[in-house]
């Protein structure tokens, strides 16, 4: 059984095994979550996800995808890096949307991670409203088949956090 607790605040200051960012498909860096995990971890980060690029992701992290790198000065063993879907309102993307939780747990398990920290993907700069990503994100996390003990959400601010609180109920 994976416990799920709701955290509020910036990622970049949580303590677990795995951080998880809400990247883009060149995980070269961004603004939101990925900036503030950059700008803290430090560029170790930035460094293996060019390697990255490099060899097996030529082409970018597809969306839904997810992948390790260090956690550099972060206090954490690794980030997880995975695209979440740009929201769309005439597209049904949710299914991309629950995969990238079950990617991340699923690479989480691949490392030995137990505790995991999750932002609320795609719901900055890509835009999904609040409400449905919380649905989607505990729905799947409830689901997912993971030796990973603890999953939190780390959300930015009240409203964030009272929508996933909803979810948990
Ligand atoms: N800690 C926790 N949550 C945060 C933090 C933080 N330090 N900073 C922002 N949030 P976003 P996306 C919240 O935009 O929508 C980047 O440029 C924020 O309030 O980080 O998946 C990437 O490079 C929001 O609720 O991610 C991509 O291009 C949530 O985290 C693109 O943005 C996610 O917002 C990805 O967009």
């Amino acid at each position: 059984m994976t416990t799920i607790t709701l955290v509020q605040g910036d990622i970049t200051r949580q303590t677990a095994d795995a951080i998880v960012n809400a990247a883009n498909s060149s995980l070269l860096g961004g603004g939101g979550v990925d900036g503030a995990i950059h700008r803290r971890g430090g560029p170790a980060i930035l460094d293996e996800c060019r390697k990255l690029r490099a060899s097996q992701y030529a082409e970018g992290l597809p969306t839904g995808r997810a992948v390790a790198t260090t956690a550099g000065a972060l206090d954490a063993r690794w980030v997880i890096h995975t695209v979440g879907p740009v929201f769309s309102p005439t597209e049904d993307r949710s299914d991309l949307l629950a995969s990238c939780h079950r990617e991340a747990l699923r690479v989480a398990d691949e490392l030995g991670a137990r505790t995991v920290a999750f932002p609320a993907i795609s719901t900055g700069v890509y835009r999904w409203p609040m409400e449905d990503a919380a649905r989607i994100a505990v729905a799947t996390v409830r689901a997912a088949d993971t030796s990973v003990e603890e999953v939190s959400f780390v959300l930015f601010d009240d409203r964030a956090y009272a929508l996933f609180a909803a979810q948990l109920g």
